[in-house]
């Protein structure tokens, strides 16, 4: 097993990542902004090292800092969790090229998945179904992109490669608007991402975004831990997840959830990974691939009873997948709530000091949090400040424990959307569930 590592994160996923590192025996290393001394993890690790200032570009982002922090330390491994530097290549390869280990696939898996193109292209090399599209970049042949775009039929969407995550798309209705915006495409996306390629496909109008969670040893092994959905998002932030995702045919989720497995011996994927899929009419259309834990894992944590983080410190140190396919057994349902500091009206963050924080509890109820009564929530990060998961034996079940539990919840001193999430676990249309990505963006009439 690892020896000491290095968490190069913040918030509820480094205490995540620290207590999953607590259960190997491993020895943690905290790096941390000014502002992030009093941090819980930071507290709780068997060392801490200040890697800079404030804004995170001088802290979290920096790179020279935290190899340094590393050196220092004597750790052997990096353990990035999401966000930062997490789907970085070039920070894996120079994490490997220091001579630690990088906790996450090879930088060139991270490579190709992070140029959407050529991730698309691999995917449908392993059998993984993705959207009709350009197969590849647009070039400067209008004649032959009007005539894609004709053959797949309007609405289509053109996506920068370089994107993801929403980033750098257009939706476009007519063939009349495909050319010019194309060009805005191309040119924002230079702007944004040096790089003006993009890509075609068949624009999907009422989709779910369905995704299905790997892990893979990088020896040849790999297993699926089945599929969550997260079609309850607010431009492109995930509010609220749920695992299984309900009401997926099982013909169409096997065949979805095999194609994943062959693509990640195919593309010799290690460690853990999310495919994301859009999923109309029963059909599972590839998207991206995330190549770190997601913020959402604990759901399928909780339906598994699998923990993805110790897997991927299992599969850094070099061991085999332990788990087999046929030891995967999906138990009941789980929901996870993003508890965010922000006004649940207008959604503007609102750091400030929390004065009394207590956490729900009982059957079933997970809390991943780094918040304690007197924690001040800085305005220098992202404003997720305790993820709320349920689970029990059924959807139902777990619904009704949501609602409990963040009844049960007091976080008093800042604004929190947990209003927002009160409302949305007694809407009558959320109960029943399968709703599409742009419900929740609609019932908030955006
Ligand atoms: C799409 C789509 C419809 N059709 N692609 C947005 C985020 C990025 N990962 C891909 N996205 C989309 N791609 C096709 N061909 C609709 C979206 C989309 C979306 C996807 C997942 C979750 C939320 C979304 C919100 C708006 C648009």
């Amino acid at each position: 097993m690892l020896d000491k590592v290095i968490i190069a994160n913040r918030g509820e996923i480094a205490l995540r990542i620290l207590r999953a590192c607590k259960e190997l025996e491993i020895k943690t290393v905290a790096v941390h902004s000014q502002v992030d001394r009093d941090l819980m993890h930071v507290r709780l690790a068997d060392e801490a090292v200040c890697i800079g200032p404030n804004p995170s570009t001088e802290s979290y982002l920096n790179i020279p800092s935290l190899i340094s922090a590393a050196e220092v330390t004597d750790s052997v491994a990096i353990h990035p969790g999401y966000g930062f530097l997490a789907e970085n290549a070039d920070f894996a390869e120079q994490v490997e090229n220091s001579g630690f280990k990088f906790v996450g696939p090879s930088a060139s898996v991270i490579r190709l998945m992070g140029d959407k193109v050529s991730a698309i292209d691999a995917m449908k090399k392993a059998g993984v179904p993705t959207v009709p599209g350009s197969d590849g970049p647009l070039d400067e042949d209008n004649e032959r992109t009007l005539k894609i775009a004709r053959q797949i039929g309007y609405p289509v969407i053109i996506k920068a490669s370089a994107g993801g995550g929403g980033r750098g798309m257009r939706v476009v209705h007519t063939e009349a608007a495909l050319i010019s915006s194309i060009h805005v495409t191309r040119s924002e996306s230079q702007a944004a991402f040096g790089d003006d390629t993009v890509y075609l496909e068949k624009y999907l109008e009422n989709p779910r975004h369905v995704e299905v969670q790997v892990l893979a040893d990088g020896q040849g092994n790999a297993i699926h831990l089945y599929d969550r959905d997260c079609s309850m998002q607010r431009r492109h932030q995930k509010v609220l997840e749920e695992a299984p995702a309900p009401y997926i045919e099982d013909s169409a989720r096997e065949a979805v959830l095999k194609s994943c497995v062959d693509a990640c011996i195919e593309i010799g994927y290690r460690g853990a990974g999310t495919f994301e899929f859009l999923y109309e009419d029963g059909g599972f259309y590839f998207i991206e691939m995330n190549t770190r834990v997601q913020v959402e894992h604990p759901v399928t944590e909780m339906v598994t009873g699998v923990d993805i983080v110790k897997e991927q410190l299992r599969i850094a140190s070099g061991l085999p997948l332990s788990l087999k396919q046929e030891d995967i057994k999906l138990n009941g349902h789980a929901f996870e709530c993003r508890i965010n500091a922000e006004d649940p009206k207008t959604f503007m963050p609102c750091p400030g000091t929390v004065d009394y924080f207590h956490a729900p509890g009982g059957m079933g109820v997970r809390v991943d949090s780094h918040l304690y009564s007197g924690y001040t929530v800085p305005p220098y990060y992202d404003s997720l400040i305790a993820k709320l998961i349920t689970h029990s034996e059924d959807r139902e079940s777990a619904l009704v424990r949501m609602k409990n539990a963040l009844d049960e919840m007091v976080i008093s001193g800042i604004r929190t959307n947990i209003p927002l999430q009160q409302d949305i676990v007694r809407d009558s249309k959320f109960i029943e569930g399968g709703l599409n990505i742009h419900y929740l963006e609609k019932k908030l009439g955006l």
